[in-house]
């Protein structure tokens, strides 16, 4: 892809940079199969402090590392409570179902986070004609809903409510780091209380590869079995960890610059008639609008043409997401292509 594009499709496009590549050719390595790999550990030691549980286990990707948690809090059979545009269920190709033999169980919302009486009626009594209810899956921030952030006050009656009917709680955080910037709170803070919390530092944190699953160290226990399972054990992937031990260390704060060029975007966009945007929904670094005309792929392949990607999301709305690959130079150079569109 031609440097000059301003590529605002995900931040998952971003690129390793010096650093983070000196640290992968000096990196230590070992076959992590048999546990033997040092810059692997190194890097799981220093995420489970982060996020604040016993333990923590390196996964290729964002999807294994969901799919894994829900597997082992689950048997075949039982149900997933979750919002009904969670990536668990939009963009994970039916995992749950296909691998582990979960039905979601979903519950609209507004802005991404199931409300609670919602999510108690989503929740039956025991009874010998329904499924039983194993999960409660939050995602934090929220992808389809623009990005959205929840604080503390948010989360802690739907895991209350999770604790009191018996529910595991797992939190879909790829972008939880972008949380707490945008909060201004550690991570630990948002990722308190779950059963277990994925993490991708593959995403705003710039790291080419490579998702965390965090939780209790039974819990990771169960979990690298099923990982190897599900095809994610790896050999001498310190290489990868290296990468990702600089994006963890890097931390949240240089996120917040993305989330400004996310509300910059959000406030040029709003100002042309042809764009539905609220930049007071814009709390990170992921903005959909709707276009009022329609045809967000017409529109994504004309935009394309002046040099700037994003994504249609459906038949009229857009997704633009901001990363550390993307200046503030660039995003007036994208505000500049979508005016000149008309
Ligand atoms: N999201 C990708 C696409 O799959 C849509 C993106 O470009 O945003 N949870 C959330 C909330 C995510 O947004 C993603 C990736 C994942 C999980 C899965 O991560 P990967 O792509 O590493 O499997």
């Amino acid at each position: 892809m031609s440097s000059d594009l301003v590529d605002l499709r995900s931040d998952t496009v971003t690129r390793p940079d010096d650093e983070m590549r000196r640290a992968m050719a000096a990196a230590e390595v070992g076959d992590d199969v048999f546990r033997e790999d040092p810059t692997v550990r190194r890097l799981e030691d220093e995420a489970a402090l982060t996020v604040g549980t016993e333990a923590a286990l390196f996964v290729p990707s964002g999807t294994m590392g969901n799919q894994v948690c829900l597997r082992v809090h689950a048997s075949p059979g039982c149900e997933v409570v979750c919002d009904a545009a969670a990536h668990i269920v939009l963009f994970e190709m039916a995992a749950m179902a296909a691998l582990s033999g979960l039905q979601p169980r979903m519950v609209p919302s507004a802005d991404g986070l199931p409300p609670l009486a919602a999510v108690a009626a989503a929740v039956p009594a025991p009874a010998p004609y329904r499924a039983r209810t194993a999960i409660l899956a939050l995602e934090n921030t929220h992808n389809m809903a623009g990005g959205r952030v929840f604080d503390r006050s948010r989360i802690d009656p739907l895991l209350a409510l999770a604790r009191e009917r018996g529910l595991r709680t797992h939190l879909d955080g790829a972008r939880v780091f972008n949380a707490a910037a945008a909060l201004g709170v550690e991570v630990a803070t948002l990722t308190r209380g779950f059963d277990s919390v994925m993490f991708c530092l593959s995403k705003g944190l710039g790291a080419p590869v490579g998702s965390l699953v965090c939780g209790a160290r039974d819990f990771v226990g169960e979990a690298w079995r099923v990982r190897k399972m599900f095809g994610g054990g790896m050999r001498q992937v310190g290489v990868l960890a290296a990468a990702g031990l600089v994006a963890l260390r890097r931390g949240a704060e240089p996120l917040r610059q993305d989330h400004e060029n996310a509300r910059h975007l959000a406030a040029g966009l709003a100002e042309l008639a042809a764009y539905d945007v609220d930049p007071a929904t814009v709390e990170s670094n992921i903005l959909i609008f709707r276009l009022r005309a329609g045809d967000a792929p017409g529109w994504c392949a004309r935009l394309q043409e002046k040099g700037v990607l994003g994504i249609p999301m459906g038949p009229d709305q857009v997704r633009l997401v901001t990363h550390r690959d993307v200046s503030r130079a660039q995003i007036e150079k994208a505000l500049e292509a979508i005016r000149s569109l008309g």
